[in-house]
């Protein structure tokens, strides 16, 4: 079903930005990547999540691939000492790190990638023993501007009792990374045992962007505003347990525009994403704006365990070379769901579904703070857009209307 402009949607212009109008209709998150320079994509709704352990798997019970991957979570380095699995000297669980030095003094385990906001401060504690004589050490990084937060340091405890060794920091401005490094004894011999790391703080909803392959300042959508633009490399991204706090994925709105770099983008068989929030415990439990691998062909998904809805619309006879914006809004209660999108100068109701095709299962209790929860890509790596981002607005709880929708995606 196609359907003009309306002409009261061109009068809202006058007075009132388009980021007016999205923050008027009380977004959850909102990032309009124009953000001049940076790793930080400002985030306007501004909500914080309350203090939550931003660690996964600080506890060492969750399994790696084997051989050198010992634990999920974790990375590891023995250097010329020794890792292993430790499942009797345990602080809880079934499970601890037993780090034993060699000559070099490079024996350690690092947990990356806990996501934390610039200025919130941040409290950690984990629980070590040595092995009688020697204490292991431990560090913690701002991987972000790459300057140590805790440089590292004896952690006093070389005795053969489990001892909780805490502090408290607060992440530098820019900060959205951290690692934690559990390190051997600086003995050759020397053996410390790590178990139970937590780093608990309040986290935002800022979104973090790559490292590379974002080129900020780019021509947006219209409205005045620059947008990023990314090579295909790139990515935003936004899950992390604060995050996780404001999700609902059985009710909720979400709007994206996006334009591609080149028509070469339309038939290059691969999918590529502009908004992908997904569960970190199954990888099954995630919802799609984006492109298809197919020819000139948008997709908007739900996944839900066990239930799929996903629509797609095939331009002919090729895809906008110009700004677009897709929108998607789902409730389960009902069940309904709905797809928009505004192109070429149009927004159309792609479908209206009453009840989904396919059905639509709870999302339940599965977290929505997966590292490879981001925007402009499938992950960190894979399935990154090639093009033009802007305005990715959610709102959790809330189907908008059709109407509320076209008021939102019209520029
Ligand atoms: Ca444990
Ligand atoms: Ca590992």
């Amino acid at each position: 079903m196609l359907q003009p402009i309306l002409a009261r949607s061109r009068r809202r212009r006058i007075g009132a930005t388009y980021l007016d109008r999205i923050l008027a209709a009380g977004p959850t998150s909102y990032w309009p990547l124009s953000d001049p320079a940076g790793r930080t994509a400002l985030e306007l709704a501004g909500l914080v999540g309350a203090a939550a352990d931003t660690v996964f798997h600080g506890g060492f019970e969750t399994a790696g691939a084997g051989g050198a991957d010992i634990w999920a979570g974790w990375g590891e380095a023995a250097g010329d000492g020794a890792l292993a699995d430790e499942g009797t000297l345990v602080h809880a669980g079934s499970h601890a790190a037993k780090l034993t030095s060699g000559a070099s003094d490079n024996t350690r385990v690092t947990n990356g990638t806990a996501r934390v906001s610039p200025g919130q401060t941040y409290t950690y504690s984990f629980w070590t023993r040595g092995d009688g004589t020697n204490a292991g050490k431990y560090a913690i990084r701002d991987n972000t501007n790459s300057t140590w937060l805790v440089s590292l340091q004896t952690t006093g405890v070389s005795g053969e009792t489990y001892t909780e060794v805490t502090g408290q920091f607060v992440a530098p401005a820019g900060c959205h990374e951290l690692l934690v490094y559990f390190w051997g004894p600086s003995a050759n011999g020397g053996i410390a045992y790590f178990d139970d790391l937590v780093i608990t703080g309040p986290v935002d909803c800022k979104g973090y962007y790559a490292a590379s392959g974002v080129t900020y300042g780019v021509d947006g959508m219209g409205d005045g505003r620059a947008a990023v633009q990314v090579d295909g490399t790139a990515y935003v991204q936004f899950g992390n347990r604060g995050y996780d706090q404001f999700w609902d994925g059985d009710a909720g709105s979400a709007l994206a525009w996006g334009r591609v770099s080149a028509s070469g983008q339309w038939t290059d068989s691969t999918i590529r994403y502009l908004w992908h929030p997904k569960a970190s415990n199954d990888a099954t439990y995630y919802l799609v704006l984006g492109k298809h691998s197919d020819n000139h062909t948008l997709m908007w998904r739900r996944r839900a365990g066990g239930t799929t809805y996903a629509v797609h619309k095939v331009f002919a006879p090729s895809g906008p070379l110009t700004w677009f914006c897709m929108g998607m809004t789902w409730d389960i209660s009902v069940p309904h769901a709905a797809c928009y999108l505004y192109a070429d100068g149009t927004f159309e109701v792609v479908e209206d579904a009453d009840p989904p095709p396919g059905g639509m299962d709870a999302w339940g209790a599965h977290p929505m703070d997966d590292d490879n929860a981001v925007l402009l890509a499938g992950s960190t790596s894979s399935q990154q857009w090639i093009g033009r981002g802007a305005h990715m607005a959610y709102w959790a709880g809330r189907e908008l209307g059709a109407d509320q929708m076209r008021a939102l995606m019209v520029p």
